[in-house]
């Protein structure tokens, strides 16, 4: 029995439904799928699903098609136009992303893209691989979330539009 907090329903919900969408995905990659939040006992700490999944985590984004982040410094936007696997899973994801500056010129110059998992303070194994279109869309291919938890994955431009975003996912086991 795992005991959800009431305002993490929703999150719990959205996931479950996006599980049920994800026919393909590894019964594994879906293991929420068997909670039951509505179980009535009052949330007294860290749940089960806290430890072994961060599906309670509020550091984490709620996954959408086309979620948009707003850079630290708030010079660049970013939307998430297309990933692969959707949502994000634990291996190798691809994605797709358009950044704009303050004015919604598109960006197009460097980018560095470092995934990270914060409570366990390592990066991923190997680099991402990112090509820039030229007309503010990058491809980022091989982003290896290679193991479940909180990964943070930040985008950092340089040059008049230095700014990072950061978009952060419970990836499951
Ligand atoms: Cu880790």
């Amino acid at each position: 029995m795992r005991h959800q907090a009431p305002t993490s329903r929703a999150r719990l919900v959205a996931v479950r439904l996006l599980c049920v969408a994800s026919l393909a995905a590894p019964a594994a990659a879906c293991s929420s799928s068997n909670d039951t939040p509505d179980a009535a006992a009052p949330d007294a700490g860290p749940s089960d699903a806290d430890a072994v999944g961060c599906v309670n985590d509020k550091r984490a984004d709620t996954y959408t098609a086309n979620l948009a982040k707003a850079g630290k410094a708030q010079k660049v936007n970013a939307t998430l136009t297309a990933d692969d696997p959707a949502p994000p899973a634990r291996g190798l994801n691809h994605w797709t992303v358009r950044l704009t500056d303050a004015t919604g010129a598109p960006v197009t110059g460097a980018l560095t893209v470092k995934p990270y998992m914060p409570d366990h303070g390592h990066p991923s194994s190997t680099q991402p691989v990112v090509t820039s279109k030229g007309d503010g869309t990058y491809d980022i291919a091989a982003i290896n979330l290679f193991m479940p938890g909180l990964w943070q994955v930040t985008l950092s431009t340089d040059g008049p539009s230095a700014d990072d975003v950061v978009y952060s996912f419970c990836i499951q086991g």
